[in-house]
């Protein structure tokens, strides 16, 4: 009897439209940055606080994926910024596939940066490659310090690990040297922010660095 992984055929051929994905937004200097977490962790909030700092220097488009709803890509398009939700219909991920057709649907090439908010999650979008120039992540206080043993493959595919509401530590016991020390024993070259959206407490050192991204991108 022959075993066929159809797993690992649905990646390869992910990643090989990811990679050409990839390509196409580096020629027209259009920098994708792939947001992921858990529901709840504070994705729309955070990109909300960095569109209102730095959104009026760059041409912005964001892609809300959600199983349903539009609330999220109602919330942002209030900030002047054109938005598109994308339903997955109970899929619980974007692949590069969803992205391109999201992309196309927002237009990409007269835009600097894109934030796909991904599906709130921390395992299913960790595995397959949306086509981003960046991966970024958060993980919020409330959450707990352990998240790194659980779900390491998401620490992993990250370039950057925001760690979010840390205005609630007090209250959650956050261990921020313990939790950051898991994420390193995964991913040594990860940069890891530690930011509050809601009072905009560790947001500059964010944004410095998302500043830098989109302005080598592609140059
Ligand atoms: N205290 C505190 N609350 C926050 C912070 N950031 C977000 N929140 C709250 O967390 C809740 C969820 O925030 P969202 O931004 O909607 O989270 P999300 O990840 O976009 O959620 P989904 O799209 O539903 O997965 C809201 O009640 C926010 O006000 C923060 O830095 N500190
Ligand atoms: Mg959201």
């Amino acid at each position: 009897m022959k075993i066929i992984e159809l797993k690992e055929t649905i990646t390869a051929s992910n990643d090989r439209d990811a990679q050409e994905l990839r390509e196409e937004l580096l020629r027209s200097g259009t920098l994708l940055i792939n947001l992921m977490a858990s529901p709840g962790a504070g994705k729309t909030t955070l990109l909300d606080r960095t569109i209102r700092d730095i959104g009026s220097r760059y041409k912005i488009g964001i892609i809300e994926a959600d199983i349903d709803s539009d609330v999220d890509a109602r919330a942002l398009s209030a900030l002047g910024v054109s938005a598109v939700q994308a339903h997955t219909d109970g899929m619980c991920h974007m692949d590069a596939g969803m992205t391109r057709t999201a992309l196309e649907e927002l237009t990409y090439d007269d835009k600097d940066l894109i934030f796909l908010e991904n599906v709130g999650n921390l395992i299913c979008p960790a595995e397959f490659d949306t086509g981003a120039g960046r991966n970024v992540m958060i993980l919020s206080v409330p959450e707990g310090d352990d998240k790194p043993l659980k779900y390491p493959l998401m620490f992993t595919k990250s370039d950057v690990l925001l760690i979010t509401k840390t205005d609630a530590v007090s209250i959650f016991d956050f261990d921020f040297d313990k939790c950051e020390e898991r994420v390193r024993k995964l991913n040594p070259d990860i940069l890891i922010f530690r930011v509050c959206a809601k009072n905009g407490k560790g947001m500059d050192a964010w944004e410095e660095w998302l500043e830098e991204q989109a302005g080598s991108w592609g140059k």
